[in-house]
């Protein structure tokens, strides 16, 4: 995993009064929890991600543009998008071309650690921002949700078992996210999702993220209780993500 002092150090920053006098920071948010609860969709937050650490380039010329309207027609209902240069050849251009070519909720996935961040992901148009359990303490979760729920973005608290999910509960989360791909050995294993969906409280949207590539293991998601599932490789693998999504989801 990545030091936070590295996370800090890379980023080159403008001000955060330019931050909010930004085109979208004025902006009403899209909803999260609105989104994964609408009774005639599945539940896809599909994500545009060039690379990961794992495993390399995973797609270097999809168009953000044409790949997120293409995961919203093929029935998405939130898009998540990358913005970590170095580990995942993200940019935050990318969530900016998104926003104006979508109606949905953007999931900003970044490591954030400080509320800098929150307000830059509010700035380039994301409503939605990823708190990791295995980066922050309890406090700082509770913090930084805080300042996110004030700015009316959306939370997703991202935990990968069940001791970081019993200290990480706080009010300011919409959705709880079980991450089925250790971030510390890059292991996947779905039943990590089967195993904490009953310690998850109803009040939260429960989300499965990560490693999700049969549509049967989202039919058996939703009967555990999850609402959301985060899709990455399975889509971006393709020489056509939109298609990928489309066919997962009929
Ligand atoms: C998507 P996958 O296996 O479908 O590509 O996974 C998403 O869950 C993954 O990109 C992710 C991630 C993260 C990336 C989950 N949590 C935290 C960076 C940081």
């Amino acid at each position: 995993a990545r030091k936070r002092e590295e996370i800090i150090e890379n980023k080159a920053r403008v001000s955060t009064d330019e931050l909010e006098q930004a085109e979208f920071f004025d902006r009403k948010c899209y909803s999260l929890r609105e989104a994964l609860t609408q009774p005639d969709k599945v539940g896809i937050i599909a994500e545009f991600k060039r690379r990961s650490p794992s495993k390399g380039i995973l797609n270097a010329t999809a168009d953000v543009v044409e790949t997120t309207q293409g995961y919203v027609n093929s029935g998405a209902s939130v898009l998540s998008i990358l913005t970590d240069i170095d580990f995942f050849n993200g940019s935050n251009e990318n969530v900016i071309k998104a926003r104006r070519a979508n109606e949905v909720p953007i999931l900003r996935k970044d490591f954030i650690v400080d509320e800098y961040q929150i307000l830059e992901a509010k700035a380039i148009g994301a409503d939605v921002i990823l708190l990791i359990a295995a980066c922050l303490n309890p406090e700082e979760l509770k913090r930084l949700g805080a300042f996110t729920h004030s700015l009316g973005m959306s939370v997703l608290l991202e935990v990968h078992d069940k001791e970081e999910l019993l200290r990480s509960i706080n009010p300011h989360i919409d959705a709880i996210g079980v991450n089925n791909r250790n971030l510390a050995t890059f292991n996947v294993d779905v039943q990590t999702s089967f195993e904490l969906a009953d310690l998850i409280p109803n009040d939260f949207v429960k989300v499965s993220e990560s490693a999700l590539s049969q549509a049967q293991t989202i039919i058996d998601l939703k009967k555990a209780g999850f609402g959301g599932f985060l899709i990455g490789e399975t889509f971006m693998k393709t020489n056509d993500p939109a298609k990928a999504c489309k066919e997962f989801v009929e």
